[in-house]
């Protein structure tokens, strides 16, 4: 009954309309539906109200009126008091009902999405032989994912990223997931394939957010065994020689300057004599982890869990050098290109959020207990793989630290905060917290207080985790191939 009034109104007063009432949104007694035109040189969406009668031939009569930019395509409601609109330059706007219209929400571009997601249907269902016109298709669409990524890619580098809508982070993750099927349907070229559908995931990861219950690092996790099986990369003898050549530069620790070393300490220990007080080397704490069992954490191992995954580098021997860079690499390569080639520049997968985009290598470590205590809201799991020779300059850290040898080790050197000025932080702001003093080859004439301060030093070997306070400043050289695990809050 209503939308015969509306239809037969809406026919006598806008020639060309876009409409929809509320019962299309569930609501037995609708009162008003909106009207939006299209092809007509005014631009504007409307509000009426039905609720004066169910009698045909009387109208509804204008609640509201608003301009909008261009021709109205469609209109939905949301639910009952506000509703979208698609306007015909690919913006979307979610309008609220009120005495007045008013756009709460604007989307602009997202007609792209609607038209990839309407082929990626049609693909889907074509026929499982797949012939050229098809293949074009895949391709065709993979064009069109590109272009919606690289539109999506401009959001989310436009001002800083933790300010950055996390709406633009999910659409970056479902168009990435997208992608990765679309790889998924090409019936030839499998490994090629293959690793571009597995790279799409870790983008999607990486850039994005998480989505469906962490659908993007399962069928990441899936391509990783289909390739591992495929191929069976394996390589190892030549990181042995590389741990051999770091040996070499071991450091000699002075007596007096060991960090203590301290046996399991009991939450009450911890909490009274240790916490914000000192650092110390917590021995016993990972005995326990999956990780630790036969060395579990094998170049083999990695590149089994995850050779084809795609994360994150720095390149450069430490980060306060002007020739330092980020990359994206997959792991094999990684291990490839940095582990087991001693003569390439060094590269560290540092300090990144491996365990979230790779959970099969989350079940191989344990938070420690001790992480947990106080206020904590929030605990960082960082990766730190990377080969003999790594520097992490001095530099220190707001937040309470629990660095966990796994894999290798480490010559680590701690100056307290009381010592910060003998230390030469950089003027810079994005640098200050880190010393302008290469630690274990100062400039003395540059840099004269340095060896006045006095330090703290350790190897930290694996099983063993260094526990630093906030804001303690530490230098991390690592002495052979290393992987550390490190909890942060
Ligand atoms: O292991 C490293 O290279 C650096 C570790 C570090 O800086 C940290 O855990 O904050």
């Amino acid at each position: 009954m209503t939308e015969t009034i509306c239809a037969k109104f809406v026919s006598k007063k806008i020639k060309k309309v876009r409409w929809q009432h509320p019962a299309a949104f569930g609501r037995p007694n609708p009162e008003y539906f909106v009207a939006g035109s299209w092809d007509d040189e005014q631009n504007e969406i409307s509000l009426w109200n039905t609720n004066i009668s169910n009698e045909q031939n009387i109208d509804p009569f204008l609640v509201s009126t608003i301009p909008v930019a261009s021709d109205v395509n469609d209109i939905s409601f949301y639910d009952t008091s506000s509703f979208f609109v698609a306007l015909g330059d690919g913006s979307v706007l979610l309008v609220r009902i009120g005495e007045k219209l008013e756009v709460i929400h604007q989307w602009n571009g997202i007609h792209k999405f609607n038209e990839i997601v309407e082929d990626y249907i049609s693909v889907r269902s074509s026929s499982y032989s797949q012939t050229q016109k098809e293949t074009d298709n895949l391709a065709s669409l993979l064009l069109k994912l590109e272009a919606a990524l690289n539109y999506v890619w401009e959001n989310l580098h436009t001002g800083k990223w933790k300010d950055v809508d996390p709406v633009w982070r999910q659409l970056y993750s479902y168009i990435s997931l997208f992608k990765a099927f679309i790889y998924l349907q090409y019936k030839e070229n499998t490994e090629v394939h293959l690793g571009s559908a597995i790279k799409a995931c870790d983008m999607g990861l990486i850039m994005g957010e998480p989505i469906l219950d962490g659908l993007l690092s399962q069928i990441a996790n899936n391509i990783n065994d289909m390739l591992w099986k495929l191929s069976k990369t394996k390589n190892t003898c030549q990181g042995k020689q590389k741990e051999e050549q770091g040996k070499k530069s071991y450091p000699q620790l002075k007596e007096s300057n060991l960090i203590k070393t301290v046996h399991l300490p009991s939450i009450q220990t911890f909490v009274l004599d240790i916490m914000n007080k000192k650092p110390v080397v917590i021995t016993g704490a990972m005995d326990f982890w999956p990780a630790m069992s036969d060395s579990r954490w094998s170049i083999d191992y990695l590149r089994k869990v995850s050779g084809y995954r795609t994360v994150p580098i720095e390149i450069g021997s430490k980060y306060t050098d002007d020739a330092w860079s980020q990359s994206l690499t997959t792991i094999n390569e990684f291990i490839d290109d940095y582990i087991l080639s001693p003569d390439k520049a060094a590269g560290y997968l540092a300090q990144y959020q491996l365990f979230q985009q790779i959970p099969q290598l989350k079940e191989d470590i344990v938070t420690p207990d001790y992480c947990f205590l106080g206020d904590c809201d929030d605990i960082q799991v960082n990766a730190w793989f990377g080969p003999c020779g790594t520097v992490s300059p001095l530099h220190y850290d707001p937040d309470h630290n629990f660095l966990c040898q796994v894999v290798g080790s480490k010559y680590i050197r701690l100056y307290d905060q009381e010592v910060s000025s003998l230390l030469y932080p950089h003027e810079q702001e994005l640098l200050s917290n880190t010393s302008q003093v290469d630690v274990e080859d100062p400039d003395l004439q540059a840099f004269p207080l340095f060896s006045s301060a006095p330090y703290v030093e350790i190897i930290l070997e694996p099983g063993k985790m260094l526990y630093l306070p906030p804001r303690m400043w530490h230098y991390v050289r690592s002495l052979s191939t290393s992987f550390s695990s490190e909890s942060r809050r």
